[in-house]
């Protein structure tokens, strides 16, 4: 389909949508909004959250995915790096780390062992790792720059993401640096992008009950703006459906939001469904699929100015990942390989992640939309239409 034609076609429907005669008016107005291109307030998020049909929900967000991009669904060939999950906080939502005391269960990777990893790729068309686990006393700074600059030494193409804003405030606090010196310092060693991770939920008064003992969320939002101003690249996550309120992430998307004005240094926005198998809150149910897809829908409504929200699928398996391509998302991740454990530990879908990239085009294919991989500050890699 011609670009114009397709603009046609996204306008029609936006217009029939809008004049249906059982829309409440106040949806009315906030769809009008959408559909020009204008920003949509707190409280209007709120309202789609508390008021709009899934169906309405789902042709707004779609009407913006298309309109920033087209009918591209992104993925990239990356595996994960999970140096350790011995952690010294304790997240209760958390499956997947072990305190100092209950190592046996736990793993510590020496540097000679993440390099076999890296090297277990070589040959292997992957365009990024990424580094990720819990936050170990005696993995510090020095430890972790010596072996940015090994994998770097190794094979220079690969780009390195790691370490959430969690891990990098207890590293600088350790080493006794600034957050703008360890930054500096952990750049210049070579990392090159931060994941989202560590993010949770912004509200403080939700945070000291999830997550009490970790960075604050000026700590964590500080860590991501300090890495935007050295010309660095980080995604943005949010973990959605425990005890929180609409408002609640709400307000989360509204604080990614304001930075995002200030740096544009964010690249992607990542729900994360919380899911409740092996951790202290157990006791609270999950969402279901509907509320994942409407969840996906209210963020890419709100947040206008991130380029991709992405759908993390080893978490919310592969069905869930193909609907959510009509609700907003445009990303779904990587081929991970088996490299993760983070979700596996906590009841994800998919207990062995990985897809081979045929796997991934396909599933891709399957939803009507065009795969496109690509590296991760979303160059394209392979046009697969042209292949
Ligand atoms: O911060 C931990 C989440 C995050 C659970 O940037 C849980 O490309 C659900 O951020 N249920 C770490 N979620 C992983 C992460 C990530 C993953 C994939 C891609 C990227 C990226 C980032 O995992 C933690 C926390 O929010 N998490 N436990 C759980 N039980
Ligand atoms: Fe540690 Fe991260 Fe688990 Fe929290 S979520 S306990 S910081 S590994």
């Amino acid at each position: 389909m011609n670009r114009i034609f397709e603009a046609q076609i996204i306008s029609m429907i936006s217009t029939a949508l809008l004049n249906d005669e059982s829309l409440a008016p106040e949806l009315k107005v906030i769809g009008q909004k959408v559909v020009d291109g204008k920003r949509i307030t707190a409280d209007e998020g709120v309202l789609l959250f508390e008021k709009a049909d899934t169906g309405f929900l789902g042709a707004l967000a779609n009407h913006v995915r298309e309109k920033k991009n087209g009918h591209n669904t992104y993925f990239n060939r990356n595996f994960h790096i999970e140096p350790t999950n011995v952690c010294v906080f304790s997240c209760k939502f958390c499956s997947y780390s072990r305190t100092l005391k209950n190592r046996e269960e736990g793993w510590e990777l020496t540097e000679n062992q993440i390099m076999d990893i890296v090297k277990s790729f070589d040959g292997k068309p992957v365009t990024e790792v990424h580094i990720v686990g819990g936050v170990h006393p005696k993995m510090d700074l020095h430890y972790f720059m010596d072996v940015l600059r090994k994998i770097k030494a190794h094979r220079p193409d690969l780009h390195i993401k790691g370490f959430t804003a969690v891990e990098l405030d207890y590293m600088f606090r350790k080493a006794k640096v600034s957050v703008q010196q360890g930054m500096e310092m952990i750049h210049e060693a070579g990392l090159q992008s931060l994941p989202g991770g560590g993010a949770e939920i912004f509200d403080e008064t939700i945070r000291e009950q999830i997550c009490a003992d970790k960075c604050s969320s000026d700590e964590w939002l500080n860590i991501h703006e300090t890495a935007h101003r050295l010309g660095m690249h980080s995604n943005a996550t949010i973990l959605y459906g425990h005890i929180e309120t609409y408002r609640h992430r709400i307000e989360h998307m509204e604080r990614l939001r304001d930075l995002q004005d200030k740096t544009g240094g964010f690249n992607t926005f990542i729900p994360l469904k919380f899911r409740n198998q092996g951790n202290e809150m157990s006791n609270i149910s999950e969402v279901n699929v509907v509320e994942d897809l409407r969840n996906y829908a209210v963020s890419r409504i709100f947040l206008d100015n991130f380029n991709h929200i992405k759908a993390y699928w080893p978490m919310i398996g592969r069905t869930t990942a193909q609907l959510s391509q009509a609700f907003g998302v445009d990303d779904l991740d990587g081929t991970i390989d088996d490299t993760t454990k983070i979700y596996s530990m906590a009841g994800a879908e998919d207990q062995n992640p990985s897809l081979s990239t045929e796997d991934l085009v396909q599933l891709i294919r399957e939803s009507g939309r065009k795969p496109v991989e690509r590296d991760t500050l979303y160059n394209v890699v392979n046009d697969f239409e042209l292949v």
